[in-house]
C-alpha cells in the first residue's frame, strides 16, 4: 500500500520569510509538492506515530496537496492527521490545534495575502510542535534536502471525503476531520471579555468585518455574529472561494478600499476591520481614522490588561525591526521587555516560549499574543473591541490619546512591486557598501547618526541572522529602513520603511506622506530608487 516514488529534485524550493511561495502551475509540475513536502520530514526527527495537524486558506489547489499531504504522512510513520473540515484552517486557527492537542507539528497550505487561482500563488509552510512557523535551522535543513531528494513515499489510497467532520484509519494512520472554527472559538471567548463586547453591540455600536473572500469568514460568523450577537451582515464577503473573488485577499488601504471609504464616509460604523488570506493579518479602522499596524500594536500593548486574558499585565513586547518604534515607549513606561527580531513570525517564537514577552506585532498588519505561536487577525480586532467595550470611547480618541501621551511616530511604508530582482539587490549592495562612509553626512537637512545591515542574535537558541535589512538612522530617532521582501513570487519587492518621532500633540495631526516628507526625499537620494528600478513612484504606499 506504500509506495515508494522515483523524483529528481529542484533547485528553487527555498522558504522565505514565510514558507515555500509560488505560482500555482509551479506547484503542478511533476512531483513538486511532493517533493517540498517529503524534505520537510526528512528535516525533522522522532514523528513516528505522532500527530501531524494540516489545514489551508481555501485557496486555488488546497484540497488537492491536502489530499497528497495526508497520504505521504501516512507512509511516513505519523500516527495521526487533524484536517479541517474542507481543508480550511486559519493560520493562527492552525497554531492552536496544534498546541491544544500536542501534535508534533503542522502544514498550512497558503500564499497568505497573495492573490489565489489557477494562475496565482500557492503556498506550503511546515510549522514546529509549539505551534510557530520553523525556525530557519529547519527551514534551511529543508531546502538543503530538497536540492538532493531522490525519492518520497505515499500511501496508496483512495481521497479522503474532507467534508464530513470524524475519524477514519487510512494505511495504518487515523484521519480526524474536524471543525476548524470551534476550538478558536472558544479560545478566543477565554481571552476576551465577550459579556462586555456583546453588550457594547446592543447599545447599537456598527461593527463589520470583511473577510474578503478568505478564510476568516467562517470564524469572523461565528464569533462576531452568532457568538457575540452582531446584526447580520456585519461580517462580509465571508465565503472562502477559491481566488478569493478575483481580488488580492490583503487587508491594507489598496486592496481594502471599498471599507475604508465607507469608514471615512458620512455615517459610517464605529469600528471596521478586515483579515488577509489566511487570517494572520489585520486591519483596523475606526470611524473616519485608519490605525497604522505599528500604532496598533503600541495601542494593543498598553491596553491589554483590560481584556480578562491579560488582566495581570504582559511580561514584554516585540517588534520586527522595520514596525515603528512607538511600541517601544509603551514597554519603556510599563517596564517590561522589548525586543526587536528580523521580519517574519517565526523569531518571536522563542522570546513567547520563554515567556520573555506576550504581545508581538509587525507593521504588515500583524499583531499577536502569547495565546498561540502566530500572529492572529481576529485577535487584535477582538482586543480593540474588548478595549473600546471597556474604555467606551471612539477608536479616533484612544489613538489621539495614545498619541498625546506618548507623541506620535509618523510611519509609512513605500513598496515596489515586481521590480528587475538584479536591479534590486544591487540597490541594496550599494547600500551596504556605504554603511561605513554614511554616518556624520546631512542629507538635506538631515544628519545620519548611524547605518548598519540589521543582524539579530537569538539570545535563546544562540542563532544569528544576518543581512535582515539596511537600516539608516537620523539625529532625533527617525530611520529609514530598505529591505527585499521574502514573499514575493516574480521578481523582487523593495520596501521602504520610513519613520519620525513627533512628541508636540500640536504636530499629531499632519497628513502621513507629508510630515514623512523630508525623509521620502532622503531615501531617494540616499538609494536612487527611481534610476535603479526604473519606477516613479511606489506601486503600494500604507
Ligand atoms: C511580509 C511581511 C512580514 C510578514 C510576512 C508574512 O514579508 O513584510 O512582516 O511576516 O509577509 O506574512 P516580506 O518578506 O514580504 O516583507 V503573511 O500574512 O504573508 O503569512
Ligand atoms: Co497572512
Amino acid at each position: 500500500m506504500i509506495k515508494i516514488v522515483p523524483t529528481t529534485p529542484y533547485q528553487d524550493q527555498k522558504p522565505g520569510t514565510s514558507g515555500l511561495r509560488k505560482k500555482v502551475p509551479v506547484f503542478q509540475q511533476p512531483n513538486y509538492a511532493e517533493n517540498f513536502i517529503q524534505s520537510i520530514f526528512d528535516s525533522l526527527d522522532g514523528y513516528q506515530g505522532k500527530t501531524l495537524v494540516i489545514g489551508g486558506d481555501g485557496r486555488f489547489y488546497n484540497r488537492e496537496v491536502i489530499q497528497t499531504a495526508i497520504k505521504m504522512a501516512a507512509a511516513n510513520g505519523f500516527g495521526k492527521v487533524m484536517v479541517g473540515q474542507g481543508g480550511i484552517l486559519s493560520t493562527p486557527a492552525a497554531s492552536h490545534i496544534i498546541r491544544k492537542y500536542k501534535a508534533f507539528g503542522g502544514i498550512i497550505l497558503s500564499a497568505s495575502h497573495n492573490p489565489g487561482g489557477p494562475t496565482e500563488d500557492f503556498g506550503i509552510k511546515y510549522n514546529i510542535g509549539n505551534g510557530g512557523p520553523a525556525p530557519e535551522k529547519i527551514t534551511d535543513a529543508i531546502y538543503v534536502r530538497s536540492k538532493v531528494i531522490d525519492a518520497y513515499k505515499i500511501a496508496n489510497i483512495p481521497d479522503i471525503n474532507l467534508d464530513r467532520i470524524g475519524s477514519q484509519s487510512i494505511a495504518g494512520m487515523t484521519v480526524s476531520v474536524i471543525d476548524p472554527v470551534e476550538d478558536y472559538a472558544n479560545l478566543m471567548e477565554s481571552l476576551f471579555d465577550f459579556p462586555a463586547i456583546r453588550n457594547l453591540l446592543n447599545l447599537g455600536f456598527r461593527i463589520v468585518f470583511d473577510a474578503m473572500h478568505a478564510v476568516t469568514g467562517p470564524y469572523a460568523k461565528e464569533i462576531f455574529e452568532n457568538r457575540l450577537g452582531a446584526p447580520l451582515g456585519s461580517v462580509r464577503n465571508f465565503v472562502p472561494l477559491p481566488d478569493f473573488g478575483g481580488h488580492h485577499p490583503d487587508p491594507n488601504l489598496v486592496h481594502a478600499k471599498e471599507l475604508y471609504d465607507e469608514m471615512m464616509g458620512d455615517n459610517a460604523p464605529g469600528f471596521g476591520a478586515a483579515s488577509d488570506g489566511d487570517g494572520d493579518r489585520n486591519l483596523i479602522l475606526g470611524e473616519g481614522i485608519f490605525v497604522t499596524p505599528s500604532d496598533s500594536l503600541a495601542i494593543l500593548a498598553a491596553n491589554a490588561n483590560l481584556a480578562p486574558g491579560y488582566s495581570s499585565g504582559i511580561s514584554g513586547i516585540a517588534r520586527s525591526m522595520p514596525t515603528s518604534q512607538a511600541a517601544d515607549r509603551v514597554a519603556a513606561r510599563l517596564g517590561v521587555n522589548m525586543f526587536e527580531t528580523p521580519t517574519g513570525w517565526k523569531f518571536f517564537g522563542n522570546l513567547l516560549d520563554e515567556d520573555l514577552v506576550t504581545i508581538c506585532g509587525e507593521e504588515s498588519a500583524g499583531t499577536g499574543s502569547s495565546h498561540v505561536r502566530e500572529k492572529d487577525g481576529l485577535w487584535a480586532v477582538l482586543l480593540w473591541l474588548n478595549i473600546l467595550a471597556v474604555r467606551g470611547e471612539s477608536v479616533a480618541d484612544i489613538v489621539r490619546q495614545h498619541w498625546a501621551t506618548y507623541g506620535r511616530n509618523y510611519y509609512s511604508r513605500h513598496d515596489y512591486e515586481e521590480v528587475d530582482a538584479a536591479a534590486a539587490n544591487s540597490l541594496i549592495e550599494a547600500l551596504r557598501n556605504r554603511l561605513d562612509t554614511l554616518p556624520g553626512t546631512m542629507i538635506g537637512h538631515l544628519k545620519v547618526t548611524a547605518a548598519d545591515d540589521f543582524a539579530y542574535h537569538d539570545k535563546i537558541d544562540g542563532s544569528v541572522s544576518k543581512n535582515q535589512g539596511i537600516r539608516i538612522l537620523f539625529e532625533g530617532g527617525s530611520r529609514i529602513v530598505f529591505r527585499l521582501s521574502g514573499t514575493g513570487t516574480s521578481g523582487a519587492t523593495l520596501r521602504v520603511y520610513i519613520e519620525r518621532y513627533e512628541e508636540d500633540c500640536m504636530k499629531h495631526d499632519l497628513d502621513t506622506q507629508e510630515a514623512l516628507a523630508d525623509l521620502i526625499a532622503a531615501a531617494e537620494s540616499i538609494a536612487d530608487i527611481r534610476s535603479r528600478t526604473g519606477r516613479d513612484t511606489p506601486s503600494v504606499i500604507t
